[in-house]
């Protein structure tokens, strides 16, 4: 079982570890969606793109819609699993950032995810282990153009990172999904929590081709985390909207493109972490 935990709580041996295999993952693992042309860790980055509307769209779209911790889910496990196999360390599990900037809980330092993007390159990261400065991590796959743009960020230019208070009121929201009004789980916590976060480091991060900046998967950890913390806070309400939904299969690929893993998964499938073979340190 892998246990997931905050990168404010790590040691250096882990995160050099965790980076390590994410550098792995971009240089040294052939795609299996476009053998050749782009790595294992890009066609993460073309997955949520397409999830997004862009490029070659998925439908449903799980964004705006209650599949969006399920998919997301799926998403970051195959990745943390695609880290394992890069690295061949099984230890290796996806750290969580939860939105502070202060003292250790700060993801953005030359050891750890690298710094703000340089207003005089257009944004770009150059310091940190995504730099290439520092190593190779090279941007292939992006919304629109071509090239290498690299890592970019513009953090705190725009919206502001969710006040603990702000998570508290997310968490208090019932039930799983409203249509109608929106105020539901899912609804407050993709509208007030994801996106502001997305928003706020900017750059690669406010684009569908987000997953480029590797940031991408610990934001997601911890949107991933607070899901189980709603589902432990309101046992008594249904995970999911309905059970004809529950059965349905995520989509991660078009259908004249090749599927970027073997295992399919309906929602159901997703609603326990302990049976994606993983779980938080805490709740
Ligand atoms: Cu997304």
């Amino acid at each position: 079982m892998d246990i997931r935990q905050n990168h404010r709580d790590t040691t250096k041996a882990q995160k050099n570890a965790f980076i390590d295999a994410v550098l792995l993952l971009k240089n040294n693992v052939d795609s299996v969606l476009r053998p050749g042309q782009q790595s294992r860790y890009d066609d993460f980055v073309q997955i949520h793109k397409n999830s997004m509307g862009r490029g070659n769209p998925l439908t449903p779209n799980p964004h705006r819609s209650p599949l969006f911790f399920p998919w997301h889910r799926v998403l970051i496990r195959q990745f943390e699993v695609a880290l394992q196999v890069a690295a061949n360390n099984p230890g290796i599990t996806l750290p969580y950032w939860n939105w502070q900037i202060t003292g250790p809980d700060n993801p953005f330092t030359s050891s750890f995810m690298g710094g703000n993007g340089d207003n005089t390159q257009d944004q770009r990261v150059t310091s940190g282990p995504f730099s290439s400065e520092h190593s190779q991590f090279n941007v292939v796959v992006w919304d629109e153009g071509t090239g290498n743009p690299g890592v970019r960020r513009n953090l705190g230019a725009q919206e502001t990172l969710p006040s603990a208070e702000a998570v508290i009121s997310a968490l208090n929201r019932t039930p799983y999904w409203q249509a109608t009004d929106q105020a539901g789980w899912e609804n407050s916590a993709e509208r007030e929590l994801h996106n502001p976060v997305h928003a706020w480091i900017g750059g690669s991060m406010a684009e569908a081709s987000s997953p480029n900046d590797p940031i991408f998967f610990l934001h997601h950890c911890y949107l991933d985390l607070l899901w189980e913390r709603w589902k432990h806070q309101h046992p008594n309400i249904p995970s999911f909207p309905s059970d004809e939904m529950s059965g349905s299969i995520l989509v991660f690929h078009p259908a004249n493109e090749p599927a970027p893993w073997m295992q399919t998964y309906t929602v159901q499938q997703t609603l326990f972490t302990e049976e994606l073979d993983y779980r938080y340190e805490d709740i």
